[in-house]
């Protein structure tokens, strides 16, 4: 029966600085290029027939060569694996970019433009791709492909964005109707960083894998590859994670703490708590919340400086409120008891709109703290 083992990865970008990590962004750029040897190293474990790479494998076509020679090393050392390249708006195909090179490893195949195909013949697979030739491309590079209706397998590796009929995208747009009577089996799409699920248009499955590795606080939790078997009218794919740390987002009550000192050992208690033994390798944007007394405003770098030892990376962001009596205090006849009566009101009048009630409470306790100390201008 016609079928093949695959892995699709999608958007390392490869090369990018990551600037807003600091004095950890040259590690982090590192560790994706580890990330990337660890696919490969999958594909050898797992006998991987095909790797997917759906675009923006590098930053862009200025990458150092360090990085280009580390990623055909890592795939001239998987000869059993095909691997199939189809260029993104990131890495597009062009006389300068990496793809240009003459020496990839003779299991490496690059889409250029235009939708292609070539024939693993012993498997019964159809590979189809196309790449970026710049950076944009406002064309669906998925227009009723002349599939032939045969019993092989065919699978499609392309960087692009899903669309709605008609919608129109610079990043390759495809529609669910292209991808239903596109004649495929699998498409391994790339270009959105978050991974959807295996999705189906007709009888056509297909996915976003996301990046393998989060690069910032847009791209949480665990990131990886999907891998599995295609066959006609089916793919079995799951998602395997392989990111060596993750990006979190996590809110932590601080109520009551009342230094910089407490609150930096209710953060650490929460993320044993959450994230177990080794909760201190990942990067965690933290968000502080609850009710203080109006003697303590966090000083969110100093919380950071008592991480900075514990955790990989971490950064503060402050949403506690003042622990107040706001009916008392709408009752003082001082500046204080008029904006805090005004803002009362707004919050009856915003009633049901929750959006808009929670915007005034924040300007509210924001206000309060204006009153009783400094406020500082939070970092995002
Ligand atoms: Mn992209």
């Amino acid at each position: 029966m016609n079928k093949i083992k695959i892995l699709h990865c999608a958007d390392l970008h490869l090369g990018a600085e990551i600037s807003s990590l600091g004095s950890k962004a040259g590690q982090r750029r590192e560790e994706i290029l580890m990330t990337f040897d660890r696919i490969t190293s999958l594909c050898r474990e797992e006998n991987i027939e095909l790797l997917l790479i759906a675009g923006d494998l590098f930053e862009s076509s200025g990458t150092d060569s360090a990085a280009v020679r580390s990623v055909k090393k890592a795939l001239s050392e998987i000869p059993g694996t095909v691997v199939a390249i189809a260029p993104g708006n990131h890495d597009y195909v062009s006389l300068d970019s990496p793809y240009s090179d003459e020496d990839w490893p003779a299991n490496v195949h690059i889409f250029q433009a235009g939708l292609d195909f070539f024939e693993l013949p012993q498997k019964g697979v159809r590979v189809w791709g196309a790449g970026f030739t710049g950076t944009y491309v406002t064309e669906s590079l998925l227009d009723a492909p002349h599939v032939p209706e045969d019993d092989m397998v065919n699978i499609c590796v392309m960087h692009g964005d899903l669309v709605a009929e008609n919608q129109p995208s610079n990043y390759n747009p495809v529609t669910p109707s292209q991808i239903r009577f596109s004649g495929m089996d699998y498409i391994a799409f790339g270009h959105i960083h978050m991974r959807t699920g295996i999705l189906h248009s007709g009888r056509t499955a297909y996915a976003y894998c996301g990046c393998p590795e989060g690069r910032g606080f847009d791209e949480l939790g665990e990131k990886g590859v999907y891998i599995g078997i295609v066959r006609k009218d089916k793919a079995d794919l799951e998602f395997l994670k392989v990111c060596i740390r993750r990006n979190l987002v996590i809110p932590v009550d601080i109520g009551g703490a009342s230094s910089n000192n407490e609150a930096a050992a209710v953060i650490l208690q929460t993320l044993n708590r959450q994230f177990g033994e080794a909760y201190g390798e990942n990067l965690y944007k933290i968000i502080l919340e609850g009710a203080l007394d109006a003697a303590f405003s966090p000083d969110c770098a100093a919380v950071a400086a008592r991480l900075e030892n514990e955790l990989y990376f971490v950064k503060i962001k402050d949403e506690t409120h003042i622990r107040a009596d706001l009916n008392a205090l709408s009752k003082e006849t001082s500046l204080k008891g008029i904006f805090v009566r005004r803002m009362l009101e707004k919050m009856n009048a915003a009633g049901k709109d929750d959006a808009q009630t929670a915007q005034v409470r924040r300007a509210l306790y924001i206000g309060l703290k204006a009153f009783d100390s400094e406020v500082k201008r939070n970092e995002n």
